[in-house]
């Protein structure tokens, strides 16, 4: 029996990037990890929890993580938002890792065991031109993955969203004051298409491949997009357009058969309900990190799953390792699982989050230890102090504000 939770803390480490871990000890030495970690509003959550949570949590029984989640979202008053339900999250998956450590038992056994032999996952082949763009794919392919994910530079653009400076992962919180980015969707519509295109064609038709349109188009804007794509058989387009209307996927959904994915955003089933009941997207990407904890997103799987909706979890170097191996657990067991995004962390991350997770032939398998399978060494971790850092924004050619 774990007990009660006699100790809870907020670590702030910077290993490259900002990371908030909630830790969580039990009176009887056990503990648990959560992610807490919204980039570029790190500080926002970590206030969150240790003025508003953290009291709260001393002297509760850990066993009890329905009631616990309850207790932090029906007692909030104000619902909902990331940084409240990246709250309840970090507080909800530690909690998982504790039962899992008390149980000796990893956490997809408590989850119904594994559906899957291995949870498949795609990697982020960025470049500024296409054949940048297509040597990066091969390398992907060389590195054993079945899914690449394909951002290109947009000619007449100086930036762009999801092409970095960086390989295999990618930071775009890149200034404490936002950088400004701008932006074109007549460029960016006419030049995605001859991309895919490209590597469609030099990589055949085995190879899923995905783009991310980063809540920057309209309905219609969207639609045009998702025609133009039919031919290359996208295993997705992401974020097509800002989802708060979520009625208007409808229009996209009467043009184009290519398959949608959204929801990284969001951070309660409520983002995405109508979405997944009127069969609007294919896939929804709602995280262990930003979607309520592991209890919440099952909830949101589970009505998924019974309207023919796959998950394909946001899994970005801004999610740290605690939640990239929460994930896997969940990736493990759900039956409509879909994809997982697998950014790879910087060496230094890895150093301060050792886990168990692993990757081969283009899957990752969580591991078996039990718990979650991932640890926090908080010494190694204060050597990096926190460090300012916001998303860009976007400006259109004209100065007009518009989506990042
Ligand atoms: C992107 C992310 O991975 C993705 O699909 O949308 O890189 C996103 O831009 C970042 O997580 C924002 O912090
Ligand atoms: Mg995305």
């Amino acid at each position: 029996m774990a007990g009660r939770i006699v100790d809870a803390r907020v670590v702030v480490t910077c290993p490259g990037r900002n990371f908030v871990t909630l830790r969580l000890e039990t009176e009887d030495g056990i503990t648990g990890l959560g992610d807490a970690t919204l980039n570029g509003r790190e500080l926002a959550v970590a206030a969150y929890l240790t003025e508003h949570v953290v009291p709260t949590l001393i002297g509760r029984d850990s066993a009890r993580i329905e009631d616990t989640w309850q207790y932090l979202y029906r007692g909030a008053y104000w619902r909902r938002g990331p940084v409240t339900m990246s709250a309840i999250a970090a507080v909800d998956t530690a909690l998982w890792d504790i039962k899992g450590k008390t149980a000796g038992l990893p956490v997809y056994q408590l989850l119904g065991g594994r559906s899957r032999d291995g949870v498949t996952v795609y990697g982020h082949a960025n470049g500024e031109t296409v054949e940048d763009v297509l040597g990066e794919v091969a390398r992907y392919v060389d590195l054993g993955y079945r899914a690449v994910r394909v951002q290109a530079g947009i000619p007449g653009l100086t930036t762009t969203y999801g092409v970095g400076r960086d390989r295999l992962f990618y930071e775009p919180a890149d200034a404490a004051i936002p950088s400004e980015a701008t932006w074109s969707t007549e460029r960016y519509l006419a030049h995605v298409p001859t991309v895919l295109a490209r590597v469609r064609q030099e990589f055949g038709p085995e190879l899923r491949l995905l783009h991310d349109a980063h809540h920057r188009l309209t309905p219609i804007e969207a639609a045009r997009l998702g025609r133009a794509l039919e031919p290359f058989a996208l295993t997705w387009l992401e974020d097509p357009v800002p989802a708060e209307l979520q009625e208007g996927f409808r229009l996209i959904r009467q043009h184009t058969t290519t398959p949608l994915a959204v929801g990284e955003v969001f951070n309660t089933v409520w983002d995405c309900h109508r979405l997944i009941t009127e069969q609007l997207i294919d896939y929804v990407r709602t995280t262990v990190v930003h979607a309520g904890g592991i209890t919440h997103l099952r909830r949101i799987l589970d009505l998924a799953a019974l309207h023919q909706v796959r998950s394909g979890s946001h899994g970005a170097t801004d999610l740290s390792p605690v939640c990239m191996a929460a994930a896997l657990h969940v990736d493990l067991a759900v039956p409509n699982f879909g994809l997982q995004e697998y950014m790879r962390h910087t060496e230094a991350t890895d150093a301060v989050f050792p886990h168990s997770y692993r990757f081969a032939d283009g899957q990752l398998h969580p591991g078996d230890e039990p718990g979650l399978g991932v640890d926090l060494d908080e010494e190694l971790a204060a050597r990096y102090p926190y460090r300012p850092a916001s998303l860009p924004v976007n400006r259109l050619e004209d100065g007009t504000m518009h989506d990042w």
